[in-house]
């Protein structure tokens, strides 16, 4: 009988040396801090050296993080480590073979959400690579959020036929979900609890172990692989559905005169043990890389094993109605300014349309799957002429983005504010009404950031999202 994975994982001794493949928002964080664990003592990042991201290598070989926007304490981190020699970026996944554990962090995006197929390439390839260089006692880790059945499925079958090993025998495979939020990488993964799930328990523990040095207040949380990948797909599943409800109700809201502002916090006060309401925030819409797709990845999950779900004939999935809200919120601001330059006679066809704000959230340049863009085309294919203003986005192919918020407001027929920069908390109703050069701009508020009555008082049409109680107020001359 041979040896069992437990006793390689012993004869391998305590996990000492990390390799992160894919050198993005999740995997650069993640090997600065596995980097700056005393017992760790060589970290490398591995990356492609590709035409759009090759040059992070030399970037972080240097100390310098190549993320945009705020990241607190990770630029210093970076820097540190490297400057430690403790943390190495490469292109060659030969130096795979030198490391006790390798986890795989690769963007998993949608071709088309519709068809419910996602773009495991990048992935494959990784684990594809990472196999070539596997040897006994190692540890696997996949970060990417995958389809439930991917870890212990397709990724285990390239890993043993790439390396000739058997996983759960001779090295370990686990999932552990990360759950990094822009704006708060490194706090994410030092304070989240984390949960980790291997395809047997030895590869549970072993993934454990990698994990609780980096761990400053949470714990890990162990289960199976595949009950891991669902975790992570429902968890943002959840949060999407919150999301959908609140749009939900404002949609009701405006329809039935009232503002949800005010009933959301009615809702909200529901405080008590039990009986809490968890209400979000209704928005011009949902964008990002998490929620617009991990509930096109349980959906696949459970679609692939339907046998033996049992489900209300004929009913769709809510969470996918909940999907079809969330992207319905940036067609319903169009309809907003549609309807509030009805009111002064104009149509979106000859009339210049602002967009405050690209990215998908608030201060912050991350610009992935943002509802911005399903603004601005709907908009263009109506005539309009559309100009973006971000202070935050740096660049946006094919998108011309200014910083200068006079220039975007010159002429302006109306605006539609679709991301809550800190920027726009201090908006000046007369100031701008003056660069618009209109009597009466529309105002189209899709993230409650204005006072609607500073601005009616000033002459703008007002509409704003679940403002039932204000969109039909009289224009003041
Ligand atoms: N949004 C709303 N209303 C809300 C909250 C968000 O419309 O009440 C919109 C935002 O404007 C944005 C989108 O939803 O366009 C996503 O916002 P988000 O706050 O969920 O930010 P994400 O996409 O970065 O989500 C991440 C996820 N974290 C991980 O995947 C580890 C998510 O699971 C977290 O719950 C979320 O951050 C968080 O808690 O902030």
């Amino acid at each position: 009988m041979g040896r069992n994975l437990g006793e390689a994982f012993a004869e391998r001794g305590p996990i000492r040396t990390v390799g992160v493949v894919g050198m993005g928002y999740v995997g650069i964080p993640a090997a600065a801090l596995f980097a700056d664990v005393p017992g760790y003592t060589m970290v490398w990042g591995f990356q492609r050296d590709s035409p759009t991201s090759g040059y992070k290598i030399a970037m972080l070989n240097r100390g310098e993080c190549p993320l945009v926007g705020e990241e607190p304490g990770l630029s210093a981190l970076v820097q540190k480590v490297v400057r430690a020699g403790k943390f190495r970026c490469t292109p060659d996944f030969s130096k795979v073979a030198g490391c006790d554990a390798v986890t795989l962090a690769i963007q998993t995006p949608f071709r088309d959400p519709k068809d419910l197929e996602p773009d495991f390439t990048p992935l494959f390839s990784a684990i594809r690579e990472t196999g070539r260089h596997l040897s006994e006692g190692m540890l696997v880790v996949l970060e990417s959020t995958v389809t439930p059945g991917t870890t212990a499925g397709i990724a285990r079958e390239i890993l043993e036929a790439e390396s000739g090993l058997v996983a759960g025998r001779d090295f370990g495979l686990a999932h552990a979900p990360e759950r990094v939020m822009v704006g708060r990488l490194l706090r994410n993964l030092r304070e989240h609890d984390r949960i980790v799930g291997g395809i047997d328990p030895a590869s549970t523990e072993r993934a454990c172990e990698l994990y609780r040095p980096i761990l400053a207040k949470g714990r890990v949380i162990p289960m199976t692989a595949t009950a891991a990948e669902v975790e992570k797909t429902a968890e943002n599943t959840f949060r999407d559905l919150q999301i959908a409800a609140v749009n939900q109700l404002a949609l009701y809201c405006e329809a039935m005169g009232v503002s949800v502002y005010e009933v959301r916090e009615g809702i909200a006060s529901l405080r008590e043990e039990g009986v809490t309401r968890a209400i979000l925030w209704p928005g011009a819409g949902v964008g990002g890389h998490c929620l617009t797709k991990d509930t096109y990845h349980l959906e696949r999950g459970v679609m692939l094993r339907s046998a033996g779900l049992d489900w209300p004939e004929g009913e769709k999935s809510l969470y996918l109605t909940a999907r079809a809200i969330n992207d319905f919120m940036p067609k319903h601001m169009v309809h907003l300014a549609k309807a509030g330059l009805h009111r002064v006679g104009k149509t979106l066809r000859g009339s210049k349309i602002a967009i405050l704000g690209w990215a998908f959230i608030a201060n912050s340049g991350d610009a992935r799957n943002t509802p911005s863009g399903v603004f601005r085309e709907l908009v263009v294919a109506e005539g309009g002429d559309v100009s973006v203003h971000d202070p935050w986005v740096e660049n946006e192919p094919g998108i011309a983005i200014s910083r200068d918020l006079d220039a975007v407001m010159e002429g302006a027929d109306a605006v539609a504010i679709f991301t809550g920069h800190r920027e726009y908390n201090a908006l000046d109703p007369a100031h701008l009404r003056r660069l618009t050069g209109h009597v009466h701009p529309v105002i189209v508020d899709g993230r409650n950031v204005i006072d609607p009555d500073a601005f009616i008082r000033e002459g703008w049409v007002y509409k704003g999202i679940g403002r039932g109680d204000k969109n039909s107020h009289e224009i003041v001359s």
